[in-house]
């Protein structure tokens, strides 16, 4: 078959791609898409790893911006009740189990549009206090200033996630309040403080295929591509402009994950939100089209996920492994 787009090459992954380049991916039959991604994936990778991280809400509700699919907005009524930031020790013990159920990352969240400085020294406590345990420390906490990433830099934070979370078309459609270069201001603040990052976004919020490859497009043409990519199946949340959003279709889900594994070669490309509503033969599927990282525990920030048993059960019909366990 004619190869349409110039994919990887394995030496140096590209930052040029054009719209185009990226819809024409998506376009693909899906079984050659498919064998392309997997082909991509275990140059990079061994494809029988998966990389395990763990969310925690730090700092839940009461967010003053409007993201359409959040239920942490103080914009829509939601089922999800404000509470103040966590107390380190707090936040330790938690990473402390999750560490003990298998987690190799351990993301903190906060409802935030920014980080207040007054805030600073308490999340700095948390993250330190997390990465002594020997866990890689996230943290997701809205826009950041350049000196703000230093800080957390030099607490010991190893990644920064900051959704793009659709393409630049259709995102004035999902969030009003803060802009897309905000979000690319944050990101470069956090490449210049020395972190990671960890960037993706979502699917199922109303958006065309365009969108989607926009979306992809943009993480790909990145100074540094993100070091790790999740890719959220939108939760519908009653209460949000989102929440009576249809399901995307399972292929199309799939094709996703393989185009970020196509045009981000090196990055973890993470199934994130969404796991609860995906069986084992999608989630099998999406790690054959390149998807080596997941999210444990039985909670995201405030909807479910698998937990422990079911995703033990996954890997073991799968004979998969954390990334760096033995064989
Ligand atoms: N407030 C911070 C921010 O927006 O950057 C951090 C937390 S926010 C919940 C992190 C990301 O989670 C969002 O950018 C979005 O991509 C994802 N997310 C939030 N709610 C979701 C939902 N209902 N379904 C899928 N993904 C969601
Ligand atoms: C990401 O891309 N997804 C995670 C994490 N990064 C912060 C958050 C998913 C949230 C799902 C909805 C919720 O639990 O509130
Ligand atoms: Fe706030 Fe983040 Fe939710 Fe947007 S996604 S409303 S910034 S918590």
């Amino acid at each position: 078959m004619n190869v349409p787009v110039h994919v990887a090459d394995p030496a140096s992954p590209r930052h040029d791609w054009t719209l185009e380049e990226v819809e024409a991916l998506f376009e693909l039959p899906f079984t050659e898409l498919v064998f392309r991604a997997a082909e991509v994936h275990r140059r990079w990778f061994d494809p029988t790893e998966l990389q395990l991280s763990q969310l925690l809400s730090v700092k839940t509700g009461g967010c003053p911006e409007d993201c359409g699919y959040c239920s942490q907005s103080q914009h829509f009524k939601t089922a999800t009740r404000a509470a103040k930031l966590l107390d380190a020790a707090t936040v330790i013990a938690a990473a402390q189990e999750a560490k003990a159920g298998g987690a190799q990352r351990f993301c903190m969240g906060a409802a935030w549009r920014d980080v207040k400085d007054r805030d600073l020294p308490k999340v700095a406590a948390m993250i330190s206090g997390v990465k002594a345990l020997g866990l890689e420390t996230c943290a997701t906490l809205g826009m950041l200033t350049p000196a703000q990433a230093v800080t957390l830099k030099d607490a010991g934070l190893d990644y920064y996630n900051h959704n793009l979370d659709t393409g630049p078309d259709y995102y004035g459609q999902v969030v009003t309040t803060r802009t897309y270069q905000d979000r690319l201001d944050t990101l470069a603040a956090v490449r210049d403080a020395g972190m990671a990052t960890c960037c993706g976004g979502i699917v199922g919020m109303g958006e065309t295929r365009r969108d989607r490859a926009g979306l992809l497009r943009q993480l790909a043409t990145l100074p540094s591509h993100p070091e790790s990519l999740p890719i959220n199946d939108l939760m519908p949340i009653d209460g949000t402009p989102l929440g009576g959003s249809d399901p995307v279709d399972v292929l199309e889900f799939v094709r996703m994950i393989a185009v970020a594994r196509l045009v981000c070669p090196k990055s973890m490309v993470r199934i994130a939100a969404g796991r609860e509503h995906m069986s084992k033969e999608m989630q099998a599927l999406c790690f054959l089209a390149g998807a080596n990282s997941i999210f444990v525990g039985a909670r995201l920030l405030t909807t479910d996920n698998p937990g422990r048993s079911k995703d033990d059960e996954l890997l073991a019909d799968l004979r998969m492994r954390p990334m760096g366990a033995a064989c």
